[in-house]
């Protein structure tokens, strides 16, 4: 019996991550083969059958194959820049001395409400462009810099436009409890309410979140109001993850883990009751290197406390203006590795099935298995660990997405 298929891509060597199969799940004599932009067969060539008739055959040279990369935490769509502000930094400001005196998220507000949606999908689209150059195929975008709801409705928006003009699978996530806009004049309870009340009924009513985020911080918001907003968001029938820990422990981890988060990010001052509760809900640790160097952090996120509390950990770029304007993953598990010393494999991980892990899509994405979207990326590499070795060298060869 022949079966037809789309598309074969053949004489290539696979990081599957198959979960049954040690480390990167390495095969070395692979074949992947599509139909209707899904992976029908994923595996050694000896166990492929030779009849098969497929209207395309692609001969991969020996190179790699990894599933498409997966960037599960980014901030892509915004006003302006802030490139004045590392300026300031440069001559000793720090970061939440900046948040404080009203500069940071609050300025990037201002920039982002004065923009109409089809500039913040100009300025979004070569950072998106860039991801998609080195083999993402899925990506999160936040709101969080409307802070009212016709503003954080038009960057959710913007993204989901983004979504139809690049080959590439976008998730929204709501993030109204990103900071305090000016004019709630200091009262953070009664914006907490215009999140739960107003905010997050309307964006969840038009259908632009797929998950609820907040940022639990000293600057930003208390156990009690994210606990509200989350509540709110569960009653939506929408996902939760935190900006948890990032500069100080107020418990974060834990509260994600409390309501089942998908993720909890950034994990900082994560201690060991952080991570066991986490270890416990199935949270993934979304670890954000990119931040951690730009605010020139010196506490790192425990990773040797994740991996043996069991924790997955994600990695991705933080994208945003204010803490990490970066845009490679190649480049953010280069400083997973130099700085919070992951392995490879964790790194590799990190940006393929455990990103979708965190998306809550791992049943759709992140590992090269039959039944999952065809989500590719082909490299000129002649060993993985090139791809977290180098910094600001992009080797990839192809992608693709959803089979094309
Ligand atoms: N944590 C961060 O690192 C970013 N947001 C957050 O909650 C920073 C956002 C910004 O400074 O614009
Ligand atoms: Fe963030």
């Amino acid at each position: 019996m022949s079966q037809r298929f789309d598309r074969i891509w053949q004489n290539a060597r696979l990081a599957t991550f198959r979960p049954d199969l040690p480390d990167l799940g390495a095969i070395e004599n692979g074949v992947i083969a599509a139909r209707d932009g899904r992976i029908v067969y994923a595996g050694a060539a000896k166990d492929f059958s030779p009849s098969v008739d497929a209207a395309e055959r692609v001969d991969c040279d020996g190179r790699w194959i990894t599933p498409g990369l997966v960037d599960c935490h980014t901030h892509l769509v915004y006003g302006g820049n802030r490139a004045q502000e590392f300026e300031l930094r440069l001559q000793g400001a720090t970061y939440e001395e900046i948040a404080r005196a009203g500069g940071g998220i609050v300025s990037t507000v201002t920039a982002t409400r004065a923009a109409s949606e089809a500039e913040l999908i100009a300025t979004a689209l070569p950072r998106l462009d860039a991801l998609i150059a080195e083999g993402v195929t899925t990506i999160e975008i936040k709101s969080g810099y409307g802070l009212d709801t016709a503003t954080e409705m038009r960057q959710l928006s913007a993204a989901r436009a983004l979504a139809t003009m690049r080959p590439v699978t976008i998730k929204t996530t709501f993030l109204g409890a990103h900071a305090l806009p000016s004019e709630a004049a200091g009262d953070k309870d009664a914006y907490i309410d215009r999140v739960c009340r107003e905010m997050l009924p309307a964006v969840a009513g038009a259908g632009l979140a797929d998950a609820v985020d907040a940022f639990m911080e000293g600057i930003a918001f208390s156990g009690t109001q994210t606990a509200r907003v989350f509540e709110t968001a569960q009653s939506l029938g929408l996902p939760v993850k935190l900006h948890a820990d990032q500069l100080s422990n107020l418990g974060g981890a834990s509260l994600a883990a409390r309501f089942g988060a998908l993720s909890a990010d950034h994990l900082e001052h994560t201690d060991a009751a952080g991570a066991a509760a986490m270890a416990r809900a199935r949270t993934v640790a979304v670890l954000l290197p990119g931040a951690y160097y730009f605010i020139r952090e010196t506490q790192k996120p425990p990773v040797d406390l994740f991996r043996t509390s069991g924790v997955p950990m994600a990695l991705a770029t933080d994208c945003n203006p204010g803490s990490s304007p970066l845009t490679s993953l190649l480049l953010a598990m280069n400083m997973a590795a130099t700085l919070f010393r992951m392995t490879v494999s964790e790194c590799l991980a990190g940006v393929t099935r455990e990103g979708a892990r965190a998306l809550g899509l791992l049943a759709e994405t992140g590992t090269l298995e039959a039944g999952k979207s065809c989500d590719l990326a082909i490299w000129n590499i002649e060993r993985p660990a090139e791809l977290v070795y180098r910094m600001g060298f992009n080797p990839l060869h192809a992608r693709v997405w959803r089979g094309q």
